[in-house]
């Protein structure tokens, strides 16, 4: 069931424009009519919709909102992440993908609906409502130092917000180092994790969160004054599968550029998305705070802020109030 079930659907995909009839399908497949339309049957409880005309036959016309490997699959398939895993639900994707990294060489995604402790950095809680935003950890195995692991969020960083951008036509803004705005709003985070030894980093853990469909009601009161969704921006309703597809291919595009060219090489467009410059914003690491206005970032990395009395501070990581 399940191996037709596959077929069927990519085959419906590939014709997406066209109706099929029950007898193609059947004679392409070399299975009955009966054993087609129970495919069909098992795929709209799914909730895939089809429009079907007596003699003309199926067509699909909407694509489920739940995550459904076998849909995802199809869509990755000339992706580098061919190993993909998918959740009703998990308490955080990272956790399991640290646990499934141990298992696999190969690149993977891991998704679920809903995290029941899903994690910022420095163990923040992440708000992961069910059904409604993308909860996925990804796991890539370069071959990279240390000291090159950290310009990694930089380049994800424009490939989420030239994925934003592309999808829902809206103005995505990035605010270094882990944060995606939209009308000073904050509609994505994400954060990297690795593991390495003396020779260097060999697995990278990115998980990264992004509300789709919340509405404003969606988010508790807190969070309601600082988050947005891209529903909440572009007023349209996301099919979370378009979604995922264009993002992952714009990810590709900027890990394979992070693995081969330096910084220096995206740092214009970085700028053109960044949200920080010409401010004077409030800057926390750790113990330490100031005042100060983003005067560069330089091609490792660190972020140099200049304090009201002419001081310059290095971060390569930290919290900034917008
Ligand atoms: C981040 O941390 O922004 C990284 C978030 C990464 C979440 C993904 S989801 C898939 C994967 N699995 C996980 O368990 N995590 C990753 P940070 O910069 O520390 O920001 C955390 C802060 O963002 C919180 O303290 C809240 O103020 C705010 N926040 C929480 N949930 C939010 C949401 N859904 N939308 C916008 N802001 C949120």
């Amino acid at each position: 069931m399940s191996k037709y079930k596959q077929e069927l659907l990519s085959y419906l995909l590939a014709h997406q424009l066209d109706y099929v009839s029950g007898q193609k399908l059947a004679e392409h497949f070399n299975i009955s009519r009966t054993a087609i339309w129970k495919v069909i049957e098992s795929l709209k409880s799914q909730g895939y919709q089809f429009e079907s005309i007596n003699n003309k036959g199926y067509r699909i016309t909407s694509l489920p909102n739940h995550w459904d490997s076998d849909l995802l699959s199809y869509l990755l398939q000339d992706s580098i992440f061919q190993q993909q895993f998918v959740f009703e639900e998990v308490t955080s994707t990272q956790t399991v993908a640290h646990e499934l990294s141990m298992k696999y060489d190969e690149p993977l995604i891991i998704l679920s609906e809903l995290q029941t402790a899903g994690r910022g950095r420095f163990k923040r809680p992440w708000d992961s409502k069910a059904d409604k935003g993308l909860w996925m950890s990804l796991v890539m195995h370069p071959n990279i130092s240390y000291q090159q692991i950290a310009t990694f969020n930089l380049f994800m960083s424009i490939a989420i917000a030239e994925a934003i951008k592309k999808v829902a036509q809206l103005d995505p803004k990035i605010k270094w180092p882990n944060d995606i705005y939209i009308n000073n709003k904050k509609i994505c985070g994400f954060l990297t994790e690795i593991a390495g030894d003396s020779d260097g980093v060999h697995t990278i853990i990115c998980g990264i969160g992004i509300n789709i469909n919340h509405t404003h009601e969606d988010f508790d009161e807190k969070l309601r004054q600082t988050a947005t969704s891209l529903k909440i921006e572009s007023k349209a309703i996301l099919n979370r599968y378009t979604f995922i597809e264009t993002l992952i291919e714009s990810i590709e595009q900027y890990y394979k550029l992070f693995l081969t060219q330096p910084f220096s090489e995206v740092k214009g467009v970085y700028k053109s998305y960044s949200m920080i410059w010409d401010r004077i914003l409030r800057y926390t690491e750790g113990d330490k705070q100031i005042y100060g206005k983003a005067i560069d970032l330089k091609d490792d990395g660190v972020l140099v802020v200049l304090d009201d009395t002419g001081e310059l501070h290095q971060f390569i990581s930290a919290d900034i109030e917008v």
